[in-house]
């Protein structure tokens, strides 16, 4: 037995399923997960030395590889200087300026310390702001873990086969409404019904949230004219257009989706790469709405750690790479084009029907034969040959989200050879 084994053993008896976030339980893939101690660029190590190259990248912030000198750099300078004061500090007014001076619908900002907390936070703004109660979540799109969220929720909840998550109470729910990705008119009905039914303001649709590229159920690309089309529902029913940007901000673009589709968002939620790899969320948009936040406004919000120092220190360095380096936007779009379409490749001179959806550096092998557009159609997938195929290729050395609906997230730390030598391994698993 390895050390991964050992340690895992021990984890189980004291975590919840032995991890501190379900998807690193590898149970849909039942294998025993890696224990990893250390990572470098695109690889990870984990306890027993082995070498892998990393497709999570920590699930989105380590968009140039693990370690890089001058974010592992300003932490260290930051630490020097205290880890955490409970004050206003010069950081996270860099930070917040950083954002709202390069990225237009961003008049204004709050940092706090994960997804979850931002799209929380984002969604009670709306609500204040409007004086509606109703938001709009789009099936197999996943928000964090906010009780409103968790209806027909991707990712770790998609995986684990839960519907719905235990312990939400109906009225925290009662006021979520589900759309089908990418289906406008179930949009239109949902706001038409809302709006017949309204006995006052209230009632109504207060926002509409949305994976502007849905990366939670496998990647799910949004058809052309749906983001356009949220916007144009949005803006004639008086309700917020939120786009959750934690994976896609400062991904597809220093923008994100927002710049890449050129769809204008009145609230925006980033996590992820906006900390380099510290805890770190935040929302922010319009400036009338923002202003509704505490201590401002009546819409109440507050975190001990949010704009913690050294969290600041990481985020500020990786935000001043990618805003000063486009290059790095080229490099992730010629390896995400050689990867993925070295898989549909691969799988079309393999007479396999599966499906590849991807963009930019995030993409997804489908184990289905129906193009992949909505909740419904990616849990046509076989997560049985996803599952066998997984744990061929960790053997081979190649650590993959071990769940068919998360995404593959490439950093500009994955060289040709690597990528090269990916394709070469998924060519024998598959
Ligand atoms: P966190 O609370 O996990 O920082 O962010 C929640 C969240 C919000 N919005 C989107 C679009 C997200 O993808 C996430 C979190 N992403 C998952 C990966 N699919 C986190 C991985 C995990 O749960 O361990």
């Amino acid at each position: 037995m390895g050390r991964s084994e050992e340690l895992f053993e021990r984890a189980k008896r004291v975590m919840p399923g032995g991890v501190n976030s379900p998807v690193r339980a590898f149970r849909s893939v039942r294998l025993t997960p890696r224990m990893i101690s250390r990572a470098d660029g695109c690889f990870l190590y984990d306890v027993d030395k082995k070498r892998y190259v990393d497709y999570i990248g920590s699930w989105g912030p380590m968009i140039l590889g693990h370690n890089f000198p001058e974010v592992r750099e300003a932490v260290l300078r930051a630490c020097e200087d205290g880890l955490s004061f409970g004050c206003a500090t010069e950081r996270e007014v860099q930070m917040a300026e950083l954002i709202t001076q390069n990225i237009p619908h961003v008049e204004m900002i709050r940092m706090v310390n994960s997804g979850t907390e931002a799209v929380m936070s984002a969604i009670r703004a709306a609500r204040g702001f409007t004086g509606r109660n109703k938001v709009v979540k789009f099936s197999g799109c996943y928000h964090g873990h906010t009780d409103a969220m968790l209806i027909s929720a991707g990712s770790g909840v998609m995986t684990a086969h839960i519907s719905d998550s235990a312990g939400v109470p109906a009225g925290c729910v009662a006021d979520t409404l589900i759309a089908a990705y990418n289906d406008l008119q179930g949009l239109t009905a949902l706001f038409e019904e809302s709006e017949a039914q309204a006995k006052g303001e209230e009632d109504k649709i207060a926002a509409v949230i949305v994976e502007p590229v849905a990366a939670n159920m496998g990647v799910v690309l949004p058809e052309p004219g749906f983001l356009q089309g949220l916007r144009r529902l949005c803006t004639e029913h008086g309700a917020m257009l939120i786009f959750d940007e934690v994976i896609t901000g400062f991904r597809l673009a220093f923008g994100g989706a927002a710049e890449r589709f050129s769809v204008t968002p009145d609230l925006v939620t980033y996590g992820k790469i906006i900390g380099g790899g510290m805890p770190v969320g935040a929302y922010g948009g319009r400036r009338d709405i923002m202003e509704c936040v505490a201590p401002l406004g009546s819409v109440y919000q507050a975190g001990t750690l949010s704009g913690n120092p050294i969290a600041m220190a990481a985020g500020l360095a990786m935000l001043h790479i990618l805003k000063n380096n486009s290059r790095v936007y080229e490099e992730l779009e010629e390896r995400g084009s050689m990867l993925f379409e070295g898989i549909r490749t691969i799988v079309r001179e393999k007479g396999l029907p599966y499906q590849v959806n991807s963009i930019s550096s995030l993409g997804c092998l489908f184990f289905t034969e129906h193009p992949v557009k909505d909740y419904e159609t990616a849990k046509r997938s076989d997560t049985e040959s996803f599952a066998v195929y997984y744990r061929k290729m960790l053997e081979k050395g190649f650590y993959l989200a071990p769940s068919q609906f998360e995404a593959i997230f490439l950093s500009t730390a994955h060289t040709t050879t690597v990528l090269n030598e990916t394709l070469e391994a998924m060519r024998e698993a598959l």
